[in-house]
């Protein structure tokens, strides 16, 4: 947490708390300041509302925005601020997330919403993506995020090398 976040993590549950750090996690491991927020498109208009008319001049980059079912949010806050807004569609027991992926993703032309893949994958995936977006005006940053695809590279190549090995298969 942060007095001056630059990024914003909201989400519209406290629900969709566990999937959301794995978002929290990749700013807090590049050392990113960040806030995170329980705001509901649907229970607390007004205070999305609020939040998404103010986030900028509070100094915020950019917002994430979880939510599933009929998943709002990411919208809603996109059509309060030009700051580039991410949304991540949760996981449903109704619909699997497909439910929330079309809700975040089929934004009306005019009001982006950068989406990312449904659940954990899509909140690791936001975290990267708002670090490469700050990324283009840090190069330490920069540096940090090729960095860090290397030690993913390797581990993979590592992998395959224990496949042909055998030691695995
Ligand atoms: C959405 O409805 C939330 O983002 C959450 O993913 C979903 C269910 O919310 P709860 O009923 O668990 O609070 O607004």
């Amino acid at each position: 947490m942060n007095e001056h976040p630059e990024v914003s993590i909201v989400m519209g549950s406290k629900s969709d708390l566990e999937v959301m750090t794995e978002a929290s996690g990749v700013l807090r491991e590049f050392g990113i300041g960040h806030e995170v927020r329980v705001i509901s498109a649907h229970r607390t208009p007004q205070k999305a509302h609020e939040f998404g008319n103010t986030a900028k001049t509070r100094g915020v980059k950019l917002i994430i925005a979880g939510a599933g079912k009929a998943a709002h949010l990411a919208g809603v806050m996109a059509s309060l601020t030009t700051l580039p807004v991410i949304g991540v569609p949760m996981k449903t027991s109704d619909l699997g997330g497909l439910d929330s992926l079309l809700s975040t993703v089929q934004m009306p032309g005019g009001i982006p919403v950068a989406t990312t893949a449904i659940g954990r994958a899509g909140a690791k995936n936001a975290g990267l993506l708002a670090v490469a977006i700050l990324a283009l005006s840090n190069e330490e940053l920069s540096s940090k995020l090729d960095a860090y695809r290397e030690v993913m590279t390797n581990a993979v190549k590592q992998a395959d090398t224990e496949v042909i090995n055998g030691s695995d298969a």
